[in-house]
């Protein structure tokens, strides 16, 4: 059993990815400034022996090499970020720091404390608008944004340092991203946190265009998965994969889906298509399970039952 390094471990991502590297019986050395993460999110992992939270800024020169210099981790899984495209777009200069710069510091530490593998949280962002379906790795990356130029930058910086001084990077391009623990506070948060409290509380969701826009929706506990294989199986070659399902849903079928759980909700609200938003998403999954033997397997149907209360929709009269 190994010992892994998590930034960003009391976030969405990082917690769901905590708890799994725990059940599986690794250690995990979790490091998180609390900027966006939440301490409740490592609720179970805090009495979970085998677990030690770490309250640090891995934006601060120096912090984290010196942590991985005492803790000598086998990997380091690269979580933390400025998370929100939107927030990327109002402070270009935050993102700079906390996905560029940091990175940097990852590599470093990384550099530093002899550690093997680092896996890094890069994102479909880096793609921008295509027109290519699904979308493999091969396709030109495009961002439209600072915060999609960030990751990619990031993996880039990674890859570089990996192969000059002597470990493997992972680097996993994240499609929609949905679960517990997703914040739902911002009309920018993923739609399916949004829509699951708005049905919860009896309020109509709104569906902005006409509903037939498509993502790649991939349940959290999938990519914890992916992040598990990437940073314990043996033998792994550096490089860039898609972290998705292959499967597309749209707007108009996640919100029938999310009714099914709550009959007598009131009905969508049609709104205006927001500026600038992706008609479809769709990644290749066909490389991650090449590379890492990883396929995503859950249904959006179950993953939504988790999500909005257990009881499969197929059950609910
Ligand atoms: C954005 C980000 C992505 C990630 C994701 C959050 C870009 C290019 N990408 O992608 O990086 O942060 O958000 O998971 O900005 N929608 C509604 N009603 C709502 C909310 C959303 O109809 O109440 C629509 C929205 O217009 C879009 C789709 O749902 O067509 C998905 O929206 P999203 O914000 O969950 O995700 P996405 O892919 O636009």
């Amino acid at each position: 059993m190994a010992k892994i390094l998590v930034t960003g471990a009391a976030g969405f991502i990082g917690s769901h990815t905590t708890d799994l590297l725990l059940a599986s019986g690794h250690r995990v050395v979790g490091v998180d400034n609390f900027r966006t993460g939440r301490r409740e999110n490592l609720t179970a992992a805090l009495s979970t022996p085998g677990f030690a939270l770490h309250e640090l800024d891995v934006a601060l020169p120096g912090a984290l090499s010196a942590l991985a210099a005492a803790e000598r981790p086998a990997a380091i899984i690269h979580l933390a970020a400025l998370v929100s495209v939107q927030e990327s777009l109002a402070n270009p200069a935050e993102n700079f720091a906390l996905n560029v710069q940091a990175t940097h510091l990852v590599a470093e530490a990384a550099r530093l404390a002899g550690v093997g593998r680092v896996v890094f949280a890069s994102s479909s962002a880096v793609y921008g608008d295509t027109n290519v379906r699904p979308i493999p790795e091969t396709t030109e990356t495009r961002p439209l944004s600072p915060y999609g130029a960030a990751k990619l930058a990031s993996e880039s910086l990674l890859l570089g340092h990996g192969a000059s001084f002597g470990f493997t990077v992972r680097c996993h391009r994240y499609f929609n991203v949905y679960g517990p623990r997703q914040d739902p506070t911002s009309p920018y948060s993923g739609v399916i946190s949004i829509f699951a409290r708005r049905f919860a509380a009896g309020q109509p969701v709104t569906i902005h265009g006409d509903g037939g826009q498509t993502r790649d929706f991939i349940a959290v506990g999938d990519v914890a998965r992916a992040n598990l294989i990437a940073a314990t199986r043996p033998d792994l070659r550096p490089g860039v994969a898609n972290i998705c399902t292959g499967r597309a849903t749209s707007l108009l079928d996640l919100a029938q889906a999310c009714a099914r759980h709550f009959p007598g909700g009131p009905p969508p609200v049609h709104a205006p298509a927001r500026s600038g938003d992706i008609r479809h998403s769709l990644g290749d999954p066909a490389r991650a399970a090449a590379e890492l033997g990883f396929t995503a397997d859950t249904e959006v149907a179950a993953g939504l039952a988790e999500l909005l209360g257990g009881v499969p929709a197929a059950l609910v009269p």
